[in-house]
């Protein structure tokens, strides 16, 4: 799968630097002004931040705005800290060690359908529905391996977004966005040491349990054909599922730039680090000899970099129509383990408003 990363960022960086990519639109055509004395377009490719950042933007009163998001994401191998270790290296003999079983690969595949409406200039509303499929991929101290798979819908996210400063080439909103406990917190699944189903360790439920605050900021600037952006976002879980827990908190700091390459299409650059905690409390129903079931081993922090194109349809039958694709991998990890961390994800995006 590296070798597949290699190729996403050769076509990206071949999209930065070529102008032909840019096609029959020529920069040209766009003429340089004062930034600070240009109004903030929203029309521009890059005027949707890449498509792996939620709520970047806002719209014009009366604006609905429908996307469709798939996201991919493979997360091995293990770590202790920021050293990657092997599974064998970390399970043990029964009555050993306290590992017999470790996790080897997790993918998750997410479907995000979501809807933003603007009841005004200052505010647009925003609702987001995942449905995911996770699986993972087991090695058992006698040399078997074995995959769990978990199935449906996640947490529903909805808020607002409030402009809170506009002026000239740049804008601000602030993130007012909440969770909604539809994610299931009690999926199950064969376990064949253990010979029976039993409840499925941490990463692998659907939802948080709990109803979840994602306060944030988001900060948004346009220059000639240069574009930036900065956001700022928190996850607090606000007190104890029913399970008897609560997942970590999380912030999460994103700042990325790109440039459009022509009215169409735009390249971008993010650099993304995310800091979250260990689980607080813990489900009784989740045990075993597994890193997986151990609440105190869920805790990280991570810097990642994307690559990213966004492409704005503005003729035919797709006009209006946005696509945009990113793709990213970890630059750093530190992680509470032994835990599987992050090897590659991607986002492929659909947005059209209305
Ligand atoms: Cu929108």
């Amino acid at each position: 799968m590296k070798s597949f990363i290699q190729t996403i960022f050769l076509i990206l960086s071949l999209a930065i630097a070529s102008p032909l990519v840019a096609g029959d639109i020529a920069p040209k055509q766009i003429v340089e002004q004062h930034c600070s004395e240009t109004p903030y377009d929203h029309s521009r490719p890059d005027s949707h931040a890449p498509i792996g950042v939620m709520a970047d933007h806002t719209h014009h009163a009366g604006e609905v705005m429908l996307s469709y998001r798939y996201m991919f994401m493979d997360m091995r191998p293990n770590y202790v800290g920021d050293n990657e270790v092997t599974p064998q290296s970390q399970l043990s003999p029964p009555g050993v060690g306290p590992y017999q079983i470790m996790p080897v690969d997790m993918q998750t595949e997410m479907h995000m359908i979501g809807a933003m409406y603007a009841p005004t200039d200052d505010l647009t509303l925003s609702f987001m529905i995942p449905v995911l499929d996770k699986s993972m991929d087991h090695l058992v101290a006698n040399g078997t391996t074995f995959s769990t798979n978990t199935n449906g819908i996640g947490d529903f996210k909805f808020g607002g977004l409030l402009n809170i400063f506009e002026k000239g080439n740049t804008k601000a909103h602030l993130n007012l966005l909440m969770s909604a406990p539809t994610g299931s917190t009690t999926e199950t699944g064969f376990v064949p040491p253990a010979g029976a189903v039993v409840r499925l360790p941490y990463p692998m439920q659907l939802g948080s349990g709990t109803w979840d605050l994602h306060p944030g900021v988001t900060y948004l600037g346009q220059c000639n054909n240069f574009s930036w952006g900065m956001q700022l976002l928190g996850t607090i879980h606000l007190g104890e599922n029913d399970e008897g827990y609560s997942l970590g908190d999380d912030i999460t700091a994103n700042v990325w730039g790109a440039y459009r390459l022509s009215n169409s299409l735009s390249t971008s650059l993010r650099l993304t680090a995310t800091t979250w905690q260990d689980i607080d409390g813990r489900d009784r129903r989740i045990g075993g000899p597994v890193p997986t079931a151990n609440p105190n081993l869920r805790g990280g922090d991570r810097l990642d970099v994307f690559g990213g194109i966004n492409y704005y349809c503005r003729d035919g039958l797709l006009a209006g129509h946005r696509f945009a694709v990113e793709a990213g991998t970890p630059i750093y990890q530190d992680l509470n383990g032994p835990q599987l961390g992050m090897d590659w994800m991607i986002t492929l995006g659909w947005q059209k408003a209305f």
